[in-house]
């Protein structure tokens, strides 16, 4: 196929690569402003290089006039979770969406992969808008969590290192290695709340703080030089005894004197 036509078929596909990761990082901004859990850590996407699709059209005995119904990850998507349970919950929000239908599921969490592999995979039908109209096409989402894709990363290499024939000892220490990273998905799984307050409690006190730091900077606009500086001073004694409720209660009687300045300001 020539140069110029493997571009337009591939044009939607890097659309719908751009669309879909734009979508899930807007999940996770959502859940952020919102101070809640965001069961998606990261994502990213690819489209599959023409040298891969074509290496799979000829592994598998695939016409190339049938390549867009039978490759079914040309569009790729990787949605990184921190904890195993995070799998679910977004396969489920996933069922629930409408600009997207599931058309088929491998749960290799369920059903490990002989290498080890394990990851949640979906195929979806999508729809993006071309030039021409309409176009549907297929994507995987491939949901794993950070210690599950750290491993297939490295397999990934390897296997390609060592071109599909990866030596008995490698294959052996990949294996313990796969073990090693299901011990500690269910470690992680068992320590999940403490880590998930942890984590909001420090989100949470870096908002404060920046809201803290916007305050005092607008204060220092219309008010006396002296007196934001003696905030100033209190705010970094506070933050300095890492005191929480003392921290926010500062914020709260910060808040009080803006008010105050605003309502002045307006008189
Ligand atoms: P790439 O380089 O990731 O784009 P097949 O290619 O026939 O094995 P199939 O039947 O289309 O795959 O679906 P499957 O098994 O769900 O695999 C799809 C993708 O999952 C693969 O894409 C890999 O990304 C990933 N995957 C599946 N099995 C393994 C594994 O054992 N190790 C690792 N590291 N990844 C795996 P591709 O096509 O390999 O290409």
């Amino acid at each position: 196929m020539e140069i110029q036509l493997w571009r337009k078929i591939l044009c939607p596909y890097e659309l719908a690569v751009r669309e879909l990761i734009l979508k899930f990082e807007h999940i996770i901004e959502e859940h952020r402003k919102n101070n809640l859990y965001s069961p998606i850590e990261q994502v990213s996407g690819r489209v599959k290089s023409v040298a891969s699709i074509l290496e799979k059209l000829q592994r598998k005995n695939i016409p190339m006039e049938r390549m867009e119904e039978e490759i079914e990850d040309i569009a790729g998507i990787r949605i990184i979770c921190q904890f195993e349970e995070d799998i679910e919950t977004v396969a489920k929000m996933l069922q629930h969406r409408s600009d997207m239908v599931i058309k088929s599921e491998k749960n290799y969490l369920k059903n490990i992969k002989e290498s080890g592999y394990r990851s949640y995979h979906l195929i979806i039908y999508y729809t993006v808008e071309t030039i021409e109209g309409p176009k549907k096409i297929q994507a995987e989402l491939q949901i794993r969590t950070m210690a599950m894709d750290f491993w297939a990363t490295i397999e990934h290499s390897l296997q390609y290192k060592y071109k599909g024939e990866i030596p008995p000892h490698v294959t052996e220490r990949l294996t313990k290695a796969a073990e090693a990273i299901h011990a500690l998905d269910h470690e992680m799984s068992s320590v999940r709340e403490e880590i998930m307050d942890a984590q909001n409690s420090s989100r949470l006190q870096s908002d404060i703080v920046q809201d803290i730091l916007l305050c005092i900077e607008n204060l220092y606009k219309v008010s006396n030089q002296r007196e934001v500086r003696k905030i100033q001073d209190e705010f970094l004694r506070i933050y300095s005894t890492k005191d929480m409720q003392q921290l926010e209660r500062f914020h709260r009687q910060l808040d009080i004197i803006a008010e105050g300045y605003r309502a002045q300001a307006l008189k």
